[in-house]
């Protein structure tokens, strides 16, 4: 069994963005720029915001942040994407989801300009993604690519079975492992929360990817001997040895699977970092695609 390490694999790629970075603003270009949109005070939605800020600190690219509260109206919050949308010196930005109810997620994702949608979750990069175009992949379905990849994992005819179906994870995963493309060519199953005989279809998988969004769902008896296990679950829950009081676990039970695979991802320190990375690497295309 070997761990995939997204925290060391994403340490790599930051070197490299730092490096690409260094290199386009010694040639005079314009520092790549990402901002963020955060409504409301969801503890961990700020923490996802303020790793996504020190990432990019640290490979040299310029972030800014907006906050609101969580009484903003809708309207309100159009207006901020589309003064981004209008902003010249910003490449990219991201609204951090959730958004509290009384703001339609469809409607904010459709006002992001497609040419500044890093998070690729606008209909029109959804739609290139699906028909293979160049386009902003998705931050979490990428960085798994990524480890897959990097990892040298053999894709080619295996079956994959994703377990998810969410616009962010579940859907564009299903659709990145089925391309006909390098680290990919996979034979997909997409399983959800209505599937009958899930563990039948699990056993079958050679790759299988969790995000279901139920803390430690994936049992020993549902993973085949060898299988790969990317986890893409995240969930903090109390702990007794943490001196925080709480810890972070995944949509995979760990300790009982982790002995059955030939690869699985850790929580923390798996898929997450990977997210970060991917969404960086998105702001770097986005400033050099508008050169
Ligand atoms: C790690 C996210 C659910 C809903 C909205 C590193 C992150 C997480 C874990 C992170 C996530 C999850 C993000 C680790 C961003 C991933 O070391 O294991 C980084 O910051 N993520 C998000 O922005 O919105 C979410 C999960």
């Amino acid at each position: 069994m070997e761990i995939i390490d997204g925290k060391k694999i994403s340490a790599q790629v930051k070197q490299e963005i730092a490096d690409e970075v260094a290199r386009m603003t010694a040639e005079g270009k314009k520092v790549p720029h990402l901002a963020a949109v955060l409504v409301g005070n969801d503890p961990a939605s700020e923490t996802y915001v303020a790793s996504k800020v020190k990432a990019c600190q640290a490979v040299g690219i310029k972030s800014s942040e907006f906050r609101y509260g969580s009484d903003i109206s809708e309207e309100q919050l159009l207006e901020v994407i589309d003064r981004l949308n209008d902003d010249a010196d910003v490449d990219g930005f991201i609204v951090q989801l959730p958004l509290p109810k009384h703001i339609s997620e469809e409607k904010v994702l459709n006002r992001i300009s497609p040419d500044k949608d890093v998070d690729g979750f606008h209909p029109c990069n959804v739609g290139r993604m699906v028909l293979g175009l160049p386009t902003f992949l998705p931050a979490t379905p990428a960085g798994i690519v990524e480890l897959i990849a990097r990892y040298g994992i053999e894709t080619e005819g295996k079956h994959c079975v994703v377990v998810g179906r969410s616009n962010i994870v579940g859907t564009p995963m299903a659709v990145l492992m089925s391309r006909k493309a390098k680290h990919a060519n996979c034979t997909v199953t997409m399983c959800h929360s209505r599937t009958k005989n899930l563990k039948e279809i699990t056993l079958q998988a050679d790759i299988l990817i969790v995000a279901i969004g139920v803390p430690n769902f994936i049992k020993e008896d549902m993973v085949r001997e060898g299988a790969v296990v990317i986890d893409v679950g995240i969930h903090r829950v109390p702990s007794e040895t943490a001196k925080s009081g709480w810890k972070l676990i995944g949509d995979v039970d760990y300790d009982h699977v982790a002995p059955k695979c030939s690869y699985i991802t850790p929580v923390p320190g798996g898929v997450g970092p990977m997210t970060i990375v991917s969404l960086l690497k998105n702001t770097l295309l986005a400033c050099q695609k508008r050169g």
